[in-house]
Parts: structure tokens; C-alpha cells; sequence
């Protein structure tokens, strides 16, 4: 018998963590624009990335369809069309498997291989990656892609093991789907996903039990089929939504009204409040423009919510505990809904308030708070993500001198612009803390993001230069500007969020996100880059 050939290395000029919206993007920029040669790797069976693995029901994307995609190739904005106003999960896996197939990238992407370590060689000046399956790689540039809301948060409940019926997180949803109908189904969690999931999941199971910890708000996202008219607009405008999506602070194609909630006469705001319901979606939030900015503003905001619930919600004793809400509007990240409210009006559902009565444990017959047992054939956690830092986090990344990412942030992430951190020569992370990611339409952040660092790898090998880190003293500095960005809102109000990593036990309490808005940040990059990126080292 001959012996197996040697596990050869794989050498490269960039490896990309990762093949959803970022890592497709990053392929085509450095493979097809800079030439370099380029290897994707992906955990999933599939592009898609967030998309691959949250098929739950009722999974929508909130914002608008014709502004969620890529705007960097026109042709592409004209030849792809959406059909409803928010596009279901099927269709964002139909999208980004035509972006993959129209630009052939899938020939550069190894599927169902995930990484387990990234460590950087000082010497030979190179990333040396290691999947499970023990395949190797090195690259000069190392660029993570891998979202910010990809690792579930299955909560540490006692008994969760002896549950004779089945669970499922959100996050992690089967492929084949599941079949509610005859069931008793918990669903634990009242975030958007919740939030989506529940009406739908409410339609066929008989019975629903919603375990909230945290009331929400939520607002209709007025979902339709678009029109041909709608359709013919977005291919004769791509440039104007393109540039309305730059413009905005949150890379919406809506722009923030100027007015005041506070010096609006009340029942005109009630008026425009009311307006903004009707046409549903996350422009309710930017009826007003200091409704993150100042408490008395915000409250109107949110008693005008509360007030809707009250009127939807029939059974006054639920319609109080939906609408107990102990955090400003919007400061969490807020909802948008198809009969989320309503659905509590159906004989079928009922909901249990466990901050009241907290879930103890999990039997073999379901679900055992302070105050009762709750018999289940179904568990469904919508309890969210480790987010941000989780994916990261959770790969043994060493930079310089075997310093471990997770030791580096040990008290919450710390790097310049959201793009790199201090020690760790070469690696970008595309929409990592620090950057405005989540705060803002994704696929615009990462468009900016994956540009920038496109750029910035051709600016290094046109001037022959091998490496670029922050300085440390940049990186300080822009921590300082993340927290002061957060503080100048009332996002930290929400003190139980996960933009703070609140919702996992034992994670640092940092406001992640950069809050100062995605316009403005777009300008910071540019400026650093225009100033032969200041605040870097490159050597
Ligand atoms: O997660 P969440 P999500 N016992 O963390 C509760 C994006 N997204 O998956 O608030 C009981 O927001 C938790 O309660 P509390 C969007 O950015 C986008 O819903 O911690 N309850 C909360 O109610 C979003 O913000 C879209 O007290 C527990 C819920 O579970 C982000 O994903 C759609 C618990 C978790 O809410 C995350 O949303 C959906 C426990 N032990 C999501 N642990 C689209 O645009 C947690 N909870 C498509």
C-alpha cells in the first residue's frame, strides 16, 4: 500500500472567513478587482451566511427589499427583482445564490469546512489558518465575514437535556422545516425573531405559549407584494436609492425627518405618529428626528405604542404585559411585525410573563416556572445571538506573540474604526464592533467595509508594503469615540440589550455597536485613508 499523500498547505494572498453578504462581496473585490489569489471558507452547506441558518418561520428581513442588496453593480440592482416589500429568508438565499453564481465565486469557496484557528507568524509575516478537518492555509491578509448575529445563545436552563419533547433555536433552524400542526409549542424569546416567528408558528400548532421576559415594542411592517409600478421605479432610480442609502444614518433609503417630537403641538404628532403606523416599517422611527436622542421626545413614541397595544390586545390582563415595557423606544432594537399583537387575540395562544415568574426549569414534559408547568411537545428558543463578538470569539485567533483575541478583549472589544485591532497585523474584520453594522441597513455597512479594506490591500502592495496594524493609541482613542457615540443616545438606556452583551451571562458590558451613525462614520474611513491611513502603522 502506498502511502497517503502529505497534507499540503495552501498558499494565498487572502483568506476570507465566511460566505454571506460580506464574504461573497470580499471575494469578488480582492479575486476579480485586485487579482490576488483568494480561498473562502464557510461553515454551512451554502452561501447565505445569517440567511443559511435562520429559516425559521416568518423569516423576513426588515428592511426594505430594494435596499437590501448590493448597490455596487448597477446591472445587477436593474436585473434582480424582489417581490415583496420586505423579502423572505427563500428569496435573500435566491439573491445572494445568484450574486454567487452570476460572479462565479462558488469555484473559491469551500463549503461545510469551518475554521478552528488563525495565528499569525511574525516572522514569514503570515496568517496560518487551520480548519476542523485539520486542512491548512496561509494567507498574508486574514479577513473575517463573519456576521454579527451568527452564533445562538441557547439559554443555560437546568433540564434542557431530560425535555422528551424536541427544541429548536431560531438560529439553528432545520433545513426540512418543522411541522407544528397538532403541537404544543413554547416559544422563548419576544425579540424580532420572536416577534416574527409567533404569528406565524401560532397559525397551525394548537396550542402557543410565549415565555417574555422583556416586552417589546413592535410597529407593522405592512408587508405587500410590490407593484410593477414599484418595480419599474427601483430600476430607473438605483443611483438615487444608492445614494439615499450613503446619505442616511442608518443606510435606509428614508431620510430622518427634521421635526421635533417635543415642539410638535400634540395632536399633530399624534397625527404623524399615526400616519407612520400606517405605512408600518422602520421609518416609524425617524418620524421624528429626536426620538434617540431625548427621553421626553421618545416617550411620546413610545405611549402612542403602548396605546396601540392596548387597543389591538382584547384581554386587558395580556394587553398590560405586552405592553410593560422598562426600556425607551428603539434604544433595543426595534421590531417590526406581521399581527404580532393580534396574534394574541387568537384562543390558541397565551402568554406567560417570566420576569414576573422566572423559567426554573425544563422537565421531561416541558417548561417549569416559578408559579407553574407549562406542558410542551416544542420548545422554540427566539433568545437571540452571542453577538458581534461571539463569531469571532469563538475561533482561537492569535495575533502577535500567540496573544489570543479572546484574552486582547477580555474586557470587550477593543480596535480602531472596527476594522483591526492592535496586535494583530493583517486582519480585518468586516462589520465588527466598533463599526456601525448592526445600527444600520447591513448590506450598506458592508459594502463600505468591504471597499475600505479593499483598498487598503491595493494601497499596501502598490507601495510594496507588507503589513498594517492600528496604533494603539488610535485604538484608544476611537474606544473613546464608540462610548461617546452610545452616550449621546439613549441607546444604553436598554440596559439589558444585546448591542451591550447583555444577554449572555458573563459577557462585558460594552456598547458594541458604533452609534454615530453610518454617514459619518463613511467619512471618518474615508478621511483615514485620504490622510495615508492615519492611526495605522503600515511597515
Ligand atoms: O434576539 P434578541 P433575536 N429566558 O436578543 C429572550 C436581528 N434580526 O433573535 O430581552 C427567557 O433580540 C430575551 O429576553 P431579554 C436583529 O438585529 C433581524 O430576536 O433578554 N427569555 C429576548 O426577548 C435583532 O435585534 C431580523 O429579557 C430569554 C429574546 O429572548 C437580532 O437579530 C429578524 C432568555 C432574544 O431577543 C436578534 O434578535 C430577526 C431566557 N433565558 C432578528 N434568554 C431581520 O431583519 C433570552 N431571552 C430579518
Amino acid at each position: 500500500m502506498t502511502s497517503p499523500p502529505e497534507a499540503k498547505t495552501r498558499e494565498l494572498d487572502a483568506l476570507i472567513i465566511g460566505a454571506g453578504f460580506s464574504g461573497l462581496y470580499q471575494l469578488l473585490c480582492l479575486r476579480d478587482r485586485l487579482g490576488l489569489s483568494v480561498q473562502v471558507l464557510e461553515t454551512a452547506g451554502g452561501v447565505g451566511g445569517t440567511w443559511y441558518w435562520n429559516r425559521y418561520p416568518g423569516a423576513r428581513c426588515d428592511s426594505e427589499s430594494h435596499a437590501y442588496c448590493y448597490t455596487f453593480n448597477a446591472e445587477l440592482m436593474r436585473e434582480w427583482q424582489w417581490s415583496e416589500r420586505y423579502p423572505e429568508q427563500p428569496e435573500i438565499m435566491r439573491y445572494l445564490n445568484h450574486v454567487a453564481d452570476r460572479f462565479d465565486l462558488k469555484r473559491d469557496i469551500r463549503f461545510n469546512t469551518r475554521v478552528a484557528s488563525a495565528h499569525y507568524n511574525e516572522a514569514a509575516n503570515r496568517w496560518h489558518v487551520r480548519t476542523e478537518a485539520g486542512e491548512e492555509f496561509t494567507a498574508t491578509f486574514l479577513i473575517t465575514a463573519v456576521g454579527c448575529l451568527s452564533t445562538a445563545n441557547v439559554p443555560n436552563i437546568p433540564g434542557l437535556e431530560t425535555f422528551a419533547g424536541r427544541w429548536y433555536h431560531t438560529g439553528q433552524w432545520p433545513h426540512e422545516g418543522v411541522d407544528f400542526s397538532g403541537q404544543r409549542v413554547g416559544v422563548v424569546g419576544t425579540g424580532s425573531t420572536g416577534i416574527q416567528a409567533i404569528p406565524v408558528i401560532a397559525e397551525t400548532a394548537a396550542h402557543l405559549t410565549v415565555f417574555q421576559r422583556t416586552a417589546n415594542y413592535s410597529v407593522p411592517a405592512r408587508n405587500v407584494p410590490l407593484t410593477e409600478d414599484f418595480k419599474r421605479w427601483v430600476k430607473e432610480n438605483t443611483a438615487e436609492i444608492r445614494h439615499a442609502t450613503r446619505a442616511t444614518p442608518n443606510g435606509h433609503p428614508f431620510f430622518i425627518s427634521e421635526r421635533l417630537a417635543v415642539s410638535t403641538p400634540v395632536e399633530e404628532r399624534q397625527a404623524l405618529y399615526e400616519a407612520a403606523w400606517e405605512k408600518g416599517g422602520l421609518q416609524f422611527r425617524a418620524t421624528f428626528q429626536d426620538l434617540l436622542v431625548d427621553k421626553e421626545a421618545n416617550d411620546t413614541a413610545a405611549a402612542f405604542i403602548r396605546g396601540k397595544i392596548s387597543e389591538i390586545v382584547t384581554n386587558p390582563a395580556t394587553a398590560a404585559k405586552l405592553a410593560d415595557i422598562d426600556h425607551p423606544y428603539a434604544a433595543k432594537r426595534p421590531p417590526i411585525d406581521t399581527d404580532y399583537f393580534e396574534t394574541y387575540n387568537r384562543e390558541n395562544v397565551s402568554l406567560v410573563d417570566v420576569r414576573a415568574a422566572p423559567i426554573e426549569w425544563i422537565t421531561p414534559q416541558g417548561i417549569r416556572t416559578r408559579e407553574g408547568d407549562y406542558p410542551l411537545d416544542i420548545i422554540v428558543f427566539a433568545t437571540g445571538f452571542d453577538a458581534m463578538t461571539g463569531p469571532l470569539l469563538r475561533m482561537d485567533i492569535r495575533g502577535r506573540n500567540g496573544l489570543l483575541l479572546k484574552e486582547a478583549w477580555e474586557a470587550g472589544p477593543r480596535n480602531y474604526l472596527g476594522l483591526q485591532v492592535a496586535g494583530f497585523p493583517n486582519l480585518f474584520t468586516v462589520t465588527g464592533p466598533g463599526s456601525p453594522s448592526v445600527l444600520c441597513n447591513m448590506p450598506v455597512a458592508i459594502e463600505q467595509h468591504v471597499e475600505w479594506i479593499t483598498e487598503c490591500i491595493a494601497h499596501l502592495r502598490a507601495r510594496d508594503l507588507a503589513r498594517i496594524e492600528p496604533d494603539p493609541d488610535a485604538v484608544d482613542r476611537w474606544v473613546d469615540q464608540v462610548n461617546e457615540a452610545a452616550n449621546a443616545t439613549l441607546l444604553p438606556l436598554a440596559t439589558h440589550s444585546w448591542y451591550l452583551g447583555a444577554n449572555v451571562p458573563g459577557k462585558p458590558r460594552v456598547f458594541m455597536p458604533y452609534a454615530g451613525g453610518m454617514a459619518h462614520y463613511r467619512q471618518i474611513c474615508s478621511d483615514v485613508a485620504a490622510r495615508g491611513y492615519e492611526g495605522f502603522v503600515l511597515s
